[in-house]
């Protein structure tokens, strides 16, 4: 029998996929399960003929370019891959796979906490009875907006934003979307489709952010695009914090431009951003988008099943680079 190839996971899994992946492979786990420093992974990488990495590897050029010839395949747990140079990895012969689809609902799920969270200040509500502080009623106490009727916004109507977009209607939202191409009407279902930021920034009431980080959306969230939303908007984030000017949201919601916003993502993770955590209007989550067991059990195989199909001379399903 062949040796099987050699593994190195970055980040423990869930028991079902580590058992896979050790049936499957020669895993060489992270058993510290934090982040490896640049360093770390370059040095890992050099035993292995795979790797399984989470976002929050970063396979820039010149960790690629320290890779052994051995390793040929990057399988991501995740549908961003904007943490690996893609063009850097393509030139070296490495193969990038991600795991689309699977975590659309439950990224989708988040955007609703969030965009929940933020609308009916949930964070401020939460914090006030855990402190012990709830002492007083009044009807004009803890008033939030009601999303029911409004605008829902979507940025990348890619497959989580359709998801996200198809949860906001069950809300009784109208929903608005730009990307850099209308989508078909049946994926569609009656979206309003703008061709610029301008025009759905205009219309969205609640703005979702559903669009990869690439040089043309970091920071599209700025004091210009944010004064373009309609007064008291709400800003919802389950994609990239790099998509915005972290400095600018808090100002937009120290003024009140800005009504609140839900973030799962920051960009300085992990972590966040403290002037963001010493605001009111800010419903927050530790980027756990897809953190359900059946998308994370899901995510894994997916990964796994690239790495399959790489090994056994099939092209990969979900090959990016
Ligand atoms: C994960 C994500 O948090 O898929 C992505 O792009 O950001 C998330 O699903 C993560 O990469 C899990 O490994």
């Amino acid at each position: 029998m062949p040796e099987k190839p050699r593994l190195l996971i970055t980040r423990r899994l869930r028991d079902a996929v580590q058992a896979r992946a050790a049936r499957d492979y020669q895993v060489l786990i992270n058993a510290e399960d934090r982040v490896f420093t640049r360093d770390e992974l370059i040095e890992k990488c050099q035993q292995v003929d795979a790797v399984l990495p989470c976002h929050s590897e970063h396979f820039s050029a010149d960790v690629i370019a320290a890779l052994p010839d051995r390793l040929k395949i990057i399988a991501n747990h995740s549908v961003g891959v904007d943490h690996v140079d893609l063009a850097a990895a393509k030139s070296a012969g490495i193969v990038v796979t991600n795991t689309p689809d699977v975590l659309s609902d439950a990224t989708a799920e988040i955007a609703m906490l969030c965009m929940l969270g933020a609308a009916r200040r949930g964070a401020e509500g939460d914090a006030m009875v855990r402190a012990g502080k709830w002492d007083f009623w009044s009807p004009a106490f803890m008033v939030g907006r009601q999303v029911t009727g409004k605008r829902f916004g979507v940025l990348g109507m890619g497959r989580v934003g359709q998801v996200a977009a198809e949860r906001a209607r069950g809300f009784g939202m109208t929903v608005h979307y730009h990307n850099r191409k209308p989508v078909a009407d049946h994926l569609a279902k009656g979206a309003i489709f703008h061709d610029t930021i301008e025009g759905l920034f205009a219309n969205s009431d609640v703005l979702s952010l559903h669009c990869p980080s690439t040089p043309e959306t970091i920071g599209i969230i700025n004091a210009k695009t944010i004064g373009l939303l309609p007064d008291r908007a709400i800003l919802v984030n389950t994609a990239r914090g790099n998509l915005v000017d972290e400095d600018a949201l808090v100002d937009a919601l120290e003024s009140g431009k800005l009504f609140a916003a839900g973030l799962d993502v920051f960009r300085n993770e992990p972590g966040g951003n403290q002037r963001i955590s010493a605001l009111r209007n800010v419903f927050m989550l530790p980027h756990i988008g897809s953190a359900t067991e059946e998308t994370r059990d899901a995510m894994g195989y997916r990964a796994l099943d690239n790495l399959d199909a790489y090994f056994s001379g099939r092209e990969p399903g979900d090959r990016v680079a």
